[in-house]
């Protein structure tokens, strides 16, 4: 495959033609080439999107943006099964996984903030002798940085509030999964989408993401990935007053204490620490244990996650797939290896799969002090350590001992004990008895080094909007 860059409605290369290897991460075979963007093809991106503003879209009603995202829901959700096989080769992750979560994911985003925009509503503040009211205005052009984990899913999370409230894109997705960003460049052209409107730069970070972190003429920069780069970007961001969104790393605990019902416990605590091959900042990577229940938890964890069929990513019963990259596999390997190191005890799994490709064997380990380094730094593959503890208090504490602060699960059958502990962590997010249950209106965000600001419903729209004030003497 030959991706290419899409700038103002066109398929393009980069200017000065370099390219990139994109490779298929349960195979680690050459899937495709890509552009090798620089900073001369973000500023053509950026003009593009500028040409739109200035165009038709500049005077769009929110109808016809809330319209133009209705159709690019029904587009791709027309489309699933390649945007499903798309996504899935290009991360190797199940294709069971990219068909019920991903794609579905990318039609729901752009489907609920055509419904937010048309629904959304400005203030208007009375006086005595004045009125008050507020104007909703775009950015201009924005920035759109995404990672690997989940492509077409990220991506559209921003796209759509992004379009809803009139602003025109330049994407940068990440260079080791470009396909589903493609096609839905491809996709927005076919719907007739004012050229420009939608643009996407394909390339190394450092050498396509951060110019348009720099760029003057982008209004604000939405970021997801790892926390080390959110530092780069919020620094490069900040020398000209760009709005930023951030959504980075997380270390997640898992809290279950003993008065969970225990199977839902355990095939909670499976999946939030193996959806995606653990490679969403939500996972849940810490689990901790009442001790009176630690070891009968373990055991039955143990099995749960060994039930679930590892290998390749197209066969859909697989359940957990390849990591991204061999880099990737020896980091996630390497941190198993600490974990041993550190004096843990692999209960399943223990290191990488032998077959092509980039597998990491789902591991479960115990007997880590809770302040160790595997149990305090993000990992970011299928990789769980189980810690005991003893009372409320202590879980709390444990919790909340990270730089992190993204998201948690607490599984209690206590209403009392629920609402204490769910005030008490220090996270953005809070799920009691369930996991990755998503209502796309809440607040989405972390606190400390998981990410600064909120998305989700009018989170995202006022993102991506700037409010002006305008008072009129009566
Ligand atoms: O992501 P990066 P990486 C975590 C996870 C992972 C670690 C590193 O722990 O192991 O981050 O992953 C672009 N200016 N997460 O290195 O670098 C890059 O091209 C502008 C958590 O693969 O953060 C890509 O498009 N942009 C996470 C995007 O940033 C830059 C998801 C993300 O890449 C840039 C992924 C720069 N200087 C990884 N450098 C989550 N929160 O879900 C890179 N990029």
């Amino acid at each position: 495959m030959r991706v290419s860059n899409h700038i103002g409605g066109e398929a393009v290369d980069a200017i000065d033609g370099r390219t990139l290897d994109d490779l298929a991460p349960a195979t680690g075979e050459v899937l495709a080439t890509i552009p090798r963007s620089s900073a001369a093809d973000v500023d053509r991106a950026v003009q593009a999107a500028g040409d739109a503003l200035a165009g038709s879209w500049g005077q769009s009603s929110v109808a016809e943006r809330a319209d133009l995202c209705d159709a690019i829901a029904d587009g791709i959700e027309a489309d699933l099964d390649r945007f499903a096989e798309l996504e899935s080769i290009d991360t190797g992750k199940p294709i069971h996984t990219a068909r019920t979560i991903d794609i579905p994911r990318a039609v729901a985003n752009f489907r609920f903030f055509a419904g937010a925009a048309r629904h959304s509503q400005t203030a208007m503040h009375e006086m005595a002798d004045a009125i008050n009211y507020t104007l909703r205005r775009p950015l201009g052009v924005v920035g759109l940085i995404t990672p690997w984990n989940l492509p077409l899913y990220l991506l559209s999370w921003k796209t759509a509030p992004a379009l809803a409230m009139g602003n025109a894109v330049v994407a940068k997705p990440s260079e080791l999964t470009p396909l589903t960003a493609s096609a839905l460049a491809t996709l927005t052209a076919e719907l007739g989408a004012p050229r420009g409107l939608f643009n996407v730069v394909h390339g190394l970070g450092a050498e396509a993401g951060q110019p348009l972190v720099a760029h003057p003429d982008v209004a604000a920069i939405s970021f997801t990935g790892g926390t080390a780069t959110g530092r780069h970007v919020a620094a490069a961001a900040s020398r000209s007053f760009k709005k930023l969104s951030l959504e980075l790393g997380g270390k997640n605990a898992t809290i279950v204490f003993d008065d969970a019902d225990l199977d839902a416990a355990v095939a909670g605590a499976a999946r939030a620490g193996f959806t995606n091959t653990g490679q969403v900042c939500l996972c849940g990577s810490r689990v901790l244990v009442h001790r009176s229940i630690h070891d009968a938890f373990l055991e039955r964890f143990v099995q749960a996650v060994a039930a679930m069929p590892q290998g390749d990513p197209a066969d859909p019963r697989t359940r957990v797939g390849a990591v991204i990259s061999a880099a990737h596999r020896d980091k996630v390997c390497s941190y198993i290896e600490l974990g041993q190191q550190e004096g843990g005890t692999v209960r399943l799994g223990g290191g990488r799969l032998d077959r092509p490709g980039f597998f990491v064997e789902p591991t479960v380990l115990s007997g880590l002090a809770h302040d160790s380094r595997t149990a305090t730094e993000e990992i970011f593959g299928p990789v769980v350590t189980v810690h005991p503890f003893d009372d409320e208090a202590e879980a709390i504490a444990i919790a909340n001992e990270t730089r992190y602060g993204l998201a948690a699960s607490v599984w209690t059958t206590h209403l009392g004990r629920a609402h204490r502990v769910a005030a008490a962590l220090h996270t953005g997010m809070v799920w009691v008895n369930c996991w990755l249950k998503r209502d796309l209106r809440v607040p989405f965000g972390g606190s400390k080094e998981s990410g600064v600001g909120r998305e989700g419903g009018h989170y995202s729209l006022s993102f991506y909007s700037e409010d002006k004030n305008v008072c009129i003497q009566l």
